[in-house]
């Protein structure tokens, strides 16, 4: 058990929000939707969540819910060519079960980041 601990301890933990759209489910191609994401990476699982409801009384963070999972293992990483969106500094994030998600910041130093903090989880994924 320590060592399974070790082992999951040793993947980047990255949270931030990012511009995302889903561009494939299953192997078909989606209609876009960008919109700002709360977007969690933690234990070789990345995570988009759902834009909370303003409601008032209520504690947003509460409302901060799991909306797509992406397992990292298996999964490929890499800059967007110019066709895939018109937007600057776009990710590719394909998972293995034919989902595809383009994920998107203006500020380069954050989205180089998150592009780094990828390659490399997905990189010590595949070779543990
Ligand atoms: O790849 P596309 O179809 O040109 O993507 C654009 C559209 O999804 C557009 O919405 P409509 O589906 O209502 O046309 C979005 O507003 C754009 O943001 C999409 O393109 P970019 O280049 O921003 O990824």
């Amino acid at each position: 058990v320590k060592i399974l601990l070790y082992f999951k301890d040793m993947f980047s933990k990255l949270t931030g929000i990012l511009n995302k759209t889903k561009v494939c489910e299953n192997g078909k191609k989606v209609r876009k939707n960008w919109a700002p994401t709360w977007t969690v990476l933690h234990g070789g699982v990345l995570t988009f969540h759902k834009d909370p409801k303003p409601s008032p009384g209520a504690n947003r963070t509460n409302q901060i819910v799991p909306e797509f999972t992406v397992d990292l293992k298996g999964a490929t990483i890499g800059w967007a060519t110019k066709d895939k969106s018109s937007k600057k500094n776009v990710l590719e994030l394909k998972g293995k079960n034919g989902v595809e998600f383009l994920i998107q910041y203006d500020i380069e130093s954050i989205i180089f980041d998150w592009h780094k903090v990828l390659t490399d989880t997905i990189r010590q994924l595949d070779h543990p």
